[in-house]
């Protein structure tokens, strides 16, 4: 039976930078989730009989929502939900899957990197037909719509079997439980050379990967393991967890620091690379080298045509704009378009199905290309071992000889998390009233070039996003971006992002926060940060 639930609005469903991210109390409670849902469902046209695809990276909270989300879509109408097994989809395993399938659309649960549990965080985003994240248009919309929403409709039902493939009926909507690896597993051999994968490995390359207790556990068990041979253990913390083991999900620095460690220390494994909680972030560690992302970015697309689904070489690049300008001089280079874009993956979907870039990026651990429409961890650790086993050399040679032919960009983010937010709001108001002071402002050594807040012009559907970041340019090409976190769930995070180009291989040695030091100094002197948050450093440095 279909039963039709009066409710009424919540003021707090504006989706963020990639969805709607709460804490799992404010999700439980009561119409919470069903609110948002059915402003998903109100916002879009057409799906009548069409497939829904439903997986989440398994963090606490995802199987009750999931169980909302399959009876409200065949209350809605829809023909079919394709759901992972457990409930499980990674984030671009569940993108693959819309594509291949050609569904309406999908629902993704996750707060990626941020930490599950009963009083951490949980979030819902809804992705397009092309498998990306809906774009602002609709999110829009949907904020709209709960603003408003009066009423819900679900199928009054005992909760769906999720733990074994098969099929079932749920008020006349076909609900197929999938195998959430097959797929993707299938598309990665597809497009990278596995037997050369295979014999890198086998020649007594060590490779770890640890999966911090999220998503990625059974993908890479399956891909790194079982098709590529690697000996059994080499995926830690390969079994998703509700908590994530009470660990941060996040690839970086700070959060897998153990696995760096690991493979810094001399007898460690030759390459590392860790992931977050919905699979979509990736971080690469060789021997001695620390990958930024933002280089890492720049290698694959310099190196792309090793891998055999990008044989036929590249179109385009696009990086978010606070990513560091190291990918654009491969664009230069190679003679192809390079577009930067405002941090969040839904941006890049117009340009991935347009055909201007292949391959796109963001600083934050985030590396993709057309193959789906979402970031992809395990995607971009494939085609690091691909250029490995095809060029025969280290992490770090790679990353060395990249510097010495491009130059190198000294990149570094900064993260204020959890400052008030009126004083966040604040410092980027402040800010913004002194942009037309700056230019020629000098600060120690450094002459301000130019100031702006990033506004985005989408160069195929002509949308216009402000209000994106506010860049400092100075005279030489190092510059400083602030802008606030659109994920968080308790108070405000500033993000400062700092760059500086070095041409001279002579100088590609130095220790990056040594490089950037009057950079961040300045960011201080022109943002007021210590002043305004009352903190004297970073909470996270990456
Ligand atoms: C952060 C990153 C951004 C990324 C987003 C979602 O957003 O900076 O680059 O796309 O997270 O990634 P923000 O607004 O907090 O800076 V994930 O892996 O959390 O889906
Ligand atoms: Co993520």
């Amino acid at each position: 039976m279909i039963v039709t639930v009066e409710t009424t609005p919540f003021g707090d469903q504006k989706p963020g930078t990639s969805g709607l991210r709460k804490k799992v109390p404010v999700f439980a409670q009561k119409n919470y989730a069903e609110n948002f849902i059915q402003s998903i469902f109100d916002s879009l046209e057409g799906f009548s009989g069409k497939s829904l695809v439903i997986g989440g990276d398994g963090r606490y909270y995802n199987r009750e929502v999931i169980q909302k989300a399959i009876k409200m879509a065949a209350a809605a109408g829809f023909g079919k939900v394709m759901v992972g097994k457990g409930g499980i989809l990674s984030t671009p395993a569940a993108s693959n899957v819309i594509r291949k399938y050609e569904a309406f659309g999908g629902i993704v649960l996750s707060a990626s990197h941020n930490p599950g549990g009963p009083n951490e965080d949980f979030g819902i985003k809804y992705n397009i037909g092309n498998g990306g994240p809906a774009p602002e248009k609709i999110t829009n919309a949907i904020f709209a719509r709960s603003k408003t929403i009066t009423e819900y409709k679900i199928a009054d039902c005992p909760d769906i079997e999720l733990d074994a493939v098969g099929t079932q009926t749920v008020e006349g909507m076909t609900v197929e439980v999938i195998d959430p690896v097959a797929d993707y597993a299938e598309l990665m051999e597809s497009l990278f050379d596995f037997a050369a994968i295979r014999a890198l490995i086998s020649g007594g390359t060590r490779v770890v990967i640890d999966s911090m207790g999220a998503v990625t556990g059974p993908y890479a068990t399956e891909i790194l393991e079982r098709r590529l041979g690697a000996p059994s253990g080499s995926v830690r913390n390969a079994v998703p967890l509700p908590d994530f083991g009470g660990h941060h999900p996040d690839p970086n620095l700070v959060h897998a620091k153990e696995l760096y460690d690991d493979v810094m220390s001399p007898d460690g494994p030759h390459f590392g690379a860790a992931s977050d909680g919905d699979g979509d972030r990736n971080m690469i560690v060789g021997k001695g080298m620390f990958v930024t992302p933002s280089d890492s970015l720049a290698i694959i697309a310099a190196n792309a045509t090793v891998a055999p689904g990008y044989a036929r070489g590249i179109a385009g690049i696009a990086r978010s704009m606070p990513t560091s300008a190291a990918a654009d001089k491969v664009a230069e280079k190679l003679g192809i378009g390079m577009y930067e874009t405002p941090t969040g993956w839904k941006f890049f979907g117009n340009l991935l199905d347009a055909g201007m870039a292949t391959v796109c990026g963001e600083e934050s651990f985030g590396t993709g290309s057309d193959h789906v429409r979402e970031k992809d961890g395990l995607w971009a650790v494939l085609f690091w071992l691909n250029i490995m086993a095809a060029r025969k050399e280290s992490v770090a040679d790679i990353v060395r000889k990249h510097w010495a032919e491009y130059g190198r960009n000294y990149y570094s983010r900064h993260d204020y998390e959890e400052v008030d937010t009126d004083a966040a709001n604040g410092l980027m108001a402040a800010l913004r009233g002194k942009l037309a002071t700056l230019p020629g402002t000098k600060i120690g050594a450094l002459t301000v070039e130019a100031a702006d807040d990033f506004a985005y012009h989408d160069p195929v559907d002509h949308s216009v996003s402000e209000n994106q970041g506010i860049r400092v340019l100075f005279e030489g090409g190092s510059r400083v971006v602030f802008r606030l976190s659109g994920t968080g769930t308790s108070g405000a995070t500033l993000r400062v992002y700092v760059e500086r180009y070095e041409p001279d291989p002579a100088n590609h040695g130095i220790d990056t926060q040594e490089a950037l030091a009057d950079l961040i100094a300045a960011a201080d002197t022109i943002a007021e940060i210590g002043k305004r948050t009352g903190r004297s450093a970073p909470t996270v440095i990456t």
